[in-house]
């Protein structure tokens, strides 16, 4: 398991690289182009300087969280083959730097959804929340609380220029089915993935988030079954997972280690958080402590560790604490990030350690 962290760029995040190597086995910058919208051109200029300065710090660059694909291709537009033109491209020139992994999702609409940022738990920190009853009909109530939360910071996948123009997003995605979506990701993957294989770059689809359609968009990577057909319809292994336990964790449904389990070579990077699902179907984030929620981390950790997981790990969302709300960004604090560190690594090392005394 290679440890890493992920960062927004100089100017655009609170924490900085000096910071993070104070973080005890945190090996890896998890990084990307945040200014750049999907379909845009990543110039090789802009990606070297990208990694040298990280690389300067002694970090290493392979994963890229996230090149995000753009409306047409999710839709089924014949403008596709031109954006997915330029992913390839993009891919090309993230091999010349030696990048390993691309995180991507394929979401329609939104990226992630909550309905508060800063919801107070017991202990006197907040955290990101989705309340079920609050999602309404009207998505552009829920879009305006999310920015106007975010203050200052940018979000990925909540980037207002495009979410200025919802309406007219919904619209095209009106006839995208689940079967529709499905099919234009798998067009999507055929394309991409044998130019993944020559250049050795994996592609790790982060799941759906939460774990279930939302404002009647197609969700379809939720589940075991449907994780399943995902790998099977391009079946290579340069055609994984972001195995995101924060999000496939908001239903109980999915057996969390059960699926690393069976998916395990297919796993190339993991986010890892806790999530407190209510009975109600209401989810808050909390610490990544396995008896702080309802995600058995121990058991996540040692199912990775069963099955000698060597890709990358980062610590997910986190709580915000000790007032650092006032200046970073929703659920990318330092502290509560860098104890969930604390917490995996010391899950893994006394994985490790029993298995020399045995
Ligand atoms: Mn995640």
């Amino acid at each position: 398991m290679k440890m890493t962290w992920r960062w927004y760029g100089e100017g655009n995040d609170n924490i900085t690289l000096d910071h993070i190597r104070q973080i005890p086995g945190v090996r890896g910058i998890v990084w990307s182009l945040h200014d750049k919208v999907a379909g845009e051109v990543w110039e090789m200029e802009r990606i070297q300087a990208a990694t040298d300065q990280i690389t300067s710090k002694g970090f290493g660059t392979a994963v890229v969280e996230s090149v995000n694909v753009h409306d047409d291709i999710k839709i089924g537009r014949p403008s596709r083959d031109h954006y997915i033109d330029i992913y390839i491209d993009t891919i090309r020139k993230l091999a010349r730097v030696g990048v390993k992994v691309i995180c991507y999702n394929f979401m329609p609409v939104f990226d992630w959804t909550r309905t508060e940022l800063y919801k107070q738990l017991p202990d006197g920190s907040n955290a990101l929340f989705y309340e079920k009853a609050a999602i309404t009909d009207n998505p552009s109530e829920m879009v305006d609380r999310i920015l106007q939360g975010a203050g200052k910071f940018t979000m990925p996948g909540w980037e207002p220029e495009r979410l200025e123009k919802l309406d007219e997003l919904f619209a095209s995605y009106a006839d995208v089915t689940e079967e529709r979506l499905f099919e234009n990701l798998q067009y999507f993957l055929e394309r991409i993935i044998p130019v993944c294989e020559e250049v050795d770059i994996k592609m790790a689809i982060h799941p759906d988030d939460p774990a279930w359609p939302i404002f009647g968009l197609p969700r379809i990577i939720r589940s075991r079954d449907t994780i399943r057909r995902l790998l099977d319809a391009v079946d290579s292994p340069y055609n994984g997972l972001t195995f995101c336990t924060g999000s496939l964790g908001t239903n109980p449904d999915n057996d969390l280690p059960a699926m690393i389990r069976e998916f395990a070579d297919r796993i190339h990077f993991a986010h890892i958080r806790n999530v407190k699902v209510f009975e109600n179907g209401d989810f808050i984030e909390v610490s990544h402590r396995g008896r702080d929620g309802s995600v058995d981390m121990p058991e996540v950790v040692k199912a990775l560790y069963e099955n000698g997981y060597t890709g990358y790990v980062r610590p997910d969302h986190g709580r915000h604490l000790w007032g650092e709300e006032a200046n970073c960004r929703p659920g990318y604090g330092l502290y509560d990030r860098a104890l969930g560190v604390m917490y995996l690594l010391g899950v893994w090392d006394s994985l490790e350690n029993a298995g020399k005394v045995n």
